[in-house]
């Protein structure tokens, strides 16, 4: 009785942290594309409530700053609201809406190391899940789903 509640218990977490998604993102100044590198890059992604965006980069080569929307646009990165300087940079993204970030180093925003994503409400429903498989596996990595697969295999492991 005991171990079936453990596992009932380990399946409800499994569930729950496959919803948090981390997107791992490469932190650079584009070599094609310019300014639409990211958007194209992140096209297909889907940013929901309390993911995690990951910018790979080596502190001290660049930032990570937020910006307001018309900021953004032009590339005015002194009036940045926050700022990350240790990479790789962790935002969790908790809230909706847009987020606005670029990076301040000198001309980087203005060559296209700029990135805006638009976080959407999670579904709480298991059915809704997501059953597409990642569009580019190389920039994404999520360890919520490596972890829940992990913990089914502990579930399946007690039972047997
Ligand atoms: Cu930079």
């Amino acid at each position: 009785m005991a171990t079936n509640i453990g596992i009932l218990l380990l399946l409800i977490v499994a569930s729950s942290l496959a919803q948090a998604a981390q997107h791992v993102v490469p932190w650079m100044i584009p070599t094609t594309q310019g300014s639409s590198f990211y958007s194209n890059l992140l096209a297909k992604t889907t940013f929901n409530l309390n993911d995690i965006l990951v910018f790979n980069y080596t502190t001290g080569t660049h930032n990570v700053v937020t910006l307001s929307k018309d900021d953004f646009k032009d590339c005015s990165v002194k009036n940045k609201m926050e700022t990350f300087e240790v990479g790789p940079t962790m935002i969790k993204l908790n809230r909706t809406g847009e987020y606005y970030f670029a990076c301040a180093f000198p001309a980087h925003c203005s060559l296209g190391q700029k990135l805006s994503v638009n976080v959407m409400a999670s579904s709480s429903s298991p059915e809704a899940a997501p059953a597409v498989a990642p569009s580019s596996p190389a920039s994404r990595l999520s360890v919520a789903a490596t972890f829940s697969v992990l913990l089914m295999l502990i579930a399946i492991n007690i039972l047997f």
